[in-house]
């Protein structure tokens, strides 16, 4: 797609060039980046020679996927899939079946080393990984096959990163994140499920600088991931004051007061929900005046929860 193609896809999306130059801003303050980047980031997303993308779908909800879809800036999901010239993704695709595999075979040879792999869901290892199948392979064959011909293998959602509800005690299939399941480096975008923005942020390093962005010892971008959920609450103050919600019917709630003693876990979650928000920035859970449950730490699950409990 050259750059004057790109913009006339925008158009016949009714995008205004306005619109598309705010969504790169919404990336540059996502990546901490100067408005002198807005520019940029657009020629980025505008200019030919993207790497293909080959998305896997593994054990999970595809809640990740339906958060990339639907919650963005309503034409922006169709434009990332064009951007990023996604040749294979299970739930999008027209392909289903032999077709489907020979897609996905064709892809990775064609792109050996180039193409970047996006894997929502968990892998179950246990007793050879028979507990998740998909063409008569199971999961854990098929990441092995294709994560490792991959330029880079992005994990997005907390199952793919670290294993997820999947993994959750007792465990009976022996879930594990993409990483840990074949022993490979992937980078995490975790959450359950993830901002997309922060997968798109992630991507958009990569047009820019020509390299993925520098992570925490988790895998995950630290743009994204390097403050605690806490540390960016709009309700610090009243955290700082000692004034906690008791309830969540009460008046202090409704003023917005912390919802620590409610089970918040913000102090232990690293994320950046407080600054880019869901849906197109329109809220975030304790915007809404839920406790953040810690979803995008590993083995949330077990180690945050009861989730009503304090921390
Ligand atoms: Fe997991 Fe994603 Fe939670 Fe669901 O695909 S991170 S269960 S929102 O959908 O994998
Ligand atoms: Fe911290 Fe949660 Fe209170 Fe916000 S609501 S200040 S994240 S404990
Ligand atoms: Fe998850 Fe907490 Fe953000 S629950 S969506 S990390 S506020």
């Amino acid at each position: 797609m050259d750059n004057e193609k790109f913009f006339e896809g925008l158009k016949e999306r009714n995008v205004s060039r306005r619109d598309f130059m705010k969504f790169c801003g919404m990336l540059a303050t996502v990546l901490g980046l100067s408005s002198s980047f807005i520019p940029k980031i657009a020629e980025a997303l505008a200019s030919p020679g993207k790497p293909p993308v080959v998305w896997l779908h593994f054990a999970e909800c595809t809640g990740c996927s339906e958060a990339f879809l639907r919650s963005m800036y309503p034409w922006a999901d169709e434009l990332i899939l064009d951007i990023l010239s996604v040749d294979y993704h299970e739930t999008l695709m027209a392909a289903a079946g032999h077709q489907a595999e020979e897609i996905l075979e064709d892809t990775i040879k064609k792109y050996k080393g180039k193409f970047i792999c996006v894997v929502e869901g968990a892998i179950p290892t246990k007793q050879g990984g028979v507990f998740g199948m998909g063409g008569g392979k199971t999961f854990l064959e098929t990441a092995d096959h294709v994560c490792k011909k991959a330029l880079a293998t992005i994990a997005i959602g907390t199952c793919s990163c670290y294993g997820g509800v999947q993994a959750a005690a007792p465990n009976p299939t022996g879930a594990k994140g993409v990483a840990d399941a074949i022993g490979i480096k992937t980078i995490n975008i975790p959450g359950c499920p993830p901002n997309p923005i922060n997968f798109v942020g992630t991507i958009v390093n990569y047009l820019l600088m020509g390299k993925l962005p520098a992570t925490d010892k988790l895998g995950r971008p630290l743009f994204a991931y390097g403050k605690t959920v806490h540390d960016q609450c709009p309700r610090r103050s009243h955290f700082e004051a000692g004034e906690f919600a008791p309830s969540f019917d009460s008046k202090e709630a409704r003023k917005g007061w912390c919802l620590y003693d409610l089970g918040c876990k913000g102090p232990e979650t690293y994320n950046n929900c407080p600054l880019i928000k869901f849906n197109s920035g329109t809220s975030w859970p304790v915007e809404a005046g839920h406790p953040c449950i810690g979803c995008s730490e590993p083995g949330f699950w077990d180690s945050m929860s009861p989730f009503y409990e304090s921390l």
